[in-house]
């Protein structure tokens, strides 16, 4: 905790000073407490530290697929978090429709409040649990990667589901396979390299890791994302699922078409 104080100590004004000074007394529960209610821009000071959220009553609404929810269920089993997995079929949806803030899923829970769009259910719950950025550059690289798959991946999900006809869904089809596909993958093929590590930011496993392997390997828009010419992303691949927790999960999960 006061490693990663000392990082945001560095980067802002002398106000943060005085933080790093009553942390350095206390112990990282509170002062994490006080960081969140302070300054709600450094949360991602807690990832290092026993999430508030620990015990919080999580309960994450979605098709009964892995669409856009698998990599938020992912998250929550490589934490080894408890949670209500609430998944419908099609038909019951407008019954959950207009308990959600924007009439779409997911949809997450937290203690009753209901919260909305993927990249920022993620988001929260990476860095709740540990898989967001150790500092805000780091985090801001991992934001940059989660809007690079979600330029690919949301065009993807509207060719296959929302096509006008049959003829615009097989043009679409071809143009992801071709063109926003291997350009994607390429991209993440080049971030690994640069970055050396085996995962795409830092030393450890983040969002992008998780976000990269249900994309490749199941996920939704996985038909058109071939990475057997992509060796760095593969030994990626390989590294999230030796983690225990995920493969876990992925031996149990439920299967699903989408
Ligand atoms: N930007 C939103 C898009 C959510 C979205 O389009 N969800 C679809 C399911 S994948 C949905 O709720 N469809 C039903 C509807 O809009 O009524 C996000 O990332 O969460």
């Amino acid at each position: 905790m006061c490693d990663r104080e000392t990082t945001l100590v560095q980067r802002n004004s002398p106000v943060i000073v005085k933080r790093k000074t009553f942390c350095t007394r206390t112990s990282a529960t509170v002062c994490t407490q006080l960081l969140l209610l302070c300054a709600p821009n450094y949360c991602y000071c807690a990832t290092k530290t026993s999430s508030p959220m620990a015990n919080a009553k999580l309960k994450l609404l979605y098709f009964e697929d892995r669409g856009r929810a698998e990599v938020s269920r992912i998250i929550l089993a490589a934490a080894g978090k408890e949670y209500e997995d609430v998944r419908f079929p099609f038909e019951d949806w407008p019954k959950f429709k207009p308990e959600t803030p924007y009439g779409q899923a997911p949809a997450l829970s937290v203690d009753g409040v209901v919260y909305a769009q993927t990249l920022a259910i993620n988001g929260f719950l990476a860095r709740e649990f540990g898989f967001h950025g150790k500092d805000n550059l780091e985090t801001f690289k991992i934001d940059e990667i989660a809007h690079l798959w979600e330029d690919f991946f949301t065009p993807a999900i509207n060719v296959l589901f929302y096509s006008e006809d049959e003829r615009a869904k097989e043009a679409g089809i071809k143009k992801i396979r071709e063109e926003s596909a291997p350009r994607t993958l390429t991209f993440l093929e080049g971030i690994l390299a640069k970055n050396g590590t085996g995962y795409y930011v830092s030393d450890r496993l983040t969002l992008i890791d998780i976000l990269v392997f249900e994309g490749v390997n199941g996920g939704t828009c996985s038909q058109f994302l071939d990475a057997s010419e992509y060796p760095l992303i593969q030994k990626n691949f390989e590294l999230v699922r030796a983690n225990e927790r995920i493969a876990s999960y992925m031996a149990t999960r439920k299967d699903s078409q989408w």
